[in-house]
């Protein structure tokens, strides 16, 4: 690696291992199509499209000059009180892309900013209804609802709320994650079992009485935890008993919208509707951060009262809106629908299902999930050492096979982009075996 150790010292990397990756770190100088160039010169097959994100390639022409062009017409203007084209024509277009009813976006940076805003958005619903005792909000075990302070504490991933578990925002409960390997373990898509753990929603309900809680908020595939679909009805059952205590349902879908459930949406493709979905990611191909709220009409209507001078929500960021990331995403959803994207997704879920579990009975590995292009294959730990095993695996998958693996502890993630071609995938995998096979 050609990058003197002192130069890397600045940047505290984000959900990294600092002191370990800057004595031999992996840093990427370019991107095109499904590969990453290295500092080093090194070609690397992306088997993460970025961090869920960039599922149609990278550097694609259409999104490149879509932000060249609006970079050079407007770099910014703001959106309060005032507005720019591109941002109405990109929620024009995403909630024309998403299913009925969902008429309104409200637009954010990033996951964790769209959690937060769906938060205040349930909380301010009820509010505006009248119903101001409605303010306890569920999250469920495992759940990841990025890392600011809302959505940390509706998440359910314990290192990420450790330090910080005095200080989570109170009144927040979960219901119990959804997958027991005893139970679900190598079961392909949704598993059959465990529908009955949305039940969980309804002992919440009778101990708070379901009338002060005002949402829960569910991935409807878990993502970070390490890929969890929802049992066979259980997302059902949980609209049900929403529906029964007149609780939002709010699905983040800000991995699971844009194709990589082949589909738009999640909800679409489970048919189930929750009243707010949030988003980002896919939104712009990862391009330009970009994130956005969609909400149901019943939601904004409930805003829409009062002197029609009033602002409405007070809540927005610097950002909502820009329109260069708006660009982005305009050309990004362009591209989505050009060149079918989502049925190029949904026509690779198979043949992905199978390389996955082709790993089954791999004697280093005790669980694989998989549903859309969305996989995990959950690796043994090491004795004493829980985590060592992934990160070598994603390690040695970079520097020896040329490959990019995502870990969460002992779970390798995949998430493949949208238009793959099987022989990178045979190729790829062919790899990932390789280095489960010798390794500790
Ligand atoms: N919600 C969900 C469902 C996410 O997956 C966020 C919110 C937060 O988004 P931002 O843009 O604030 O990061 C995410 C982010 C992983 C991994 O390894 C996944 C995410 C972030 C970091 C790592 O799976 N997803």
């Amino acid at each position: 690696m050609s990058a003197p150790a002192e130069k890397l010292d600045a940047f505290w990397m984000p959900f990294t291992a600092n002191r370990d990756f800057k004595k031999k770190p992996r840093i990427i100088t370019s991107g095109s199509g499904h590969h990453y160039t290295t500092l080093d010169g090194d070609r690397i097959y992306d088997l993460f499209a970025g961090l869920w994100t960039t599922g149609i390639g990278h550097c694609h022409p259409k999104i490149v000059e879509a932000v060249q062009k609006q970079v050079a017409q407007l770099d910014y203007s703001m959106t309060f009180q005032s507005g720019n084209d591109k941002s109405f024509a990109l929620a024009d277009k995403v909630t024309g892309m998403a299913p009925e009813g969902f008429n309104h976006v409200f637009f954010t940076n990033s996951g964790s900013e769209s959690v937060d805003t769906a938060l205040k958005i349930a909380l301010g619903y009820h509010r505006a209804r009248g119903e101001g005792n409605r303010t306890r909000l569920i999250g469920r075990e495992r759940g990841y609802h990025g890392v600011n302070f809302g959505g940390m504490s509706v998440g359910g991933m314990v290192p990420n709320r450790k330090v910080f578990s005095p200080n989570l925002i109170p009144g927040v409960d979960h219901i119990r994650a959804t997958m027991d390997i005893k139970h679900t373990a190598f079961s392909r898509g949704q598993p059959e079992w465990g529908a009955h753990l949305a039940d969980d929603l309804e002992r919440l309900a009778a101990l708070h009485d379901g009338s002060n809680i005002a949402a829960v908020i569910v991935e409807p595939v878990a993502g970070s935890a390490g890929v969890l679909p929802p049992p066979v009805g259980y997302l059902e059952r949980l609209r049900e008993i929403c529906d029964k205590h007149g609780i939002l349902l709010i699905f983040d879908e800000v991995i699971t919208a844009f194709g990589r459930v082949g589909k738009a949406f999640a909800a679409e493709r489970f048919d189930v509707m929750p009243d707010i979905i949030t988003t980002a990611k896919g939104l712009t191909n990862g391009v330009i951060p970009m994130g956005g709220v969609l909400v149901r009409d019943h939601v904004y209507d409930a805003f829409m009262q009062g002197p029609d001078y009033m602002i409405e929500l007070f809540h927005g960021y610097t950002y909502s809106g820009h329109p260069v990331a708006a660009a982005a995403g305009l050309a990004a959803m362009d591209v989505y629908e050009e060149e079918g994207i989502f049925e190029q997704a949904h026509a690779l879920e198979k043949p992905f299902e199978e390389l996955l579990h082709s790993f089954a009975d791999h004697d280093k590995v005790i669980d694989v999930r998989n549903f859309g292009l969305m996989g995990a294959i959950e690796m043994a730990p090491r004795d004493g050492a829980p985590g060592a095993r992934g990160l070598e695996t994603h390690k040695r998958c970079f520097w020896e096979e040329k490959l990019m693996v995502r870990n969460g502890m002992d779970i390798l993630s995949f998430s493949p982009f949208l238009n793959s071609k099987l022989d990178d995938w045979n190729k790829a995998f062919d790899s990932v075996r390789r280095v489960l096979d010798s390794i500790d």
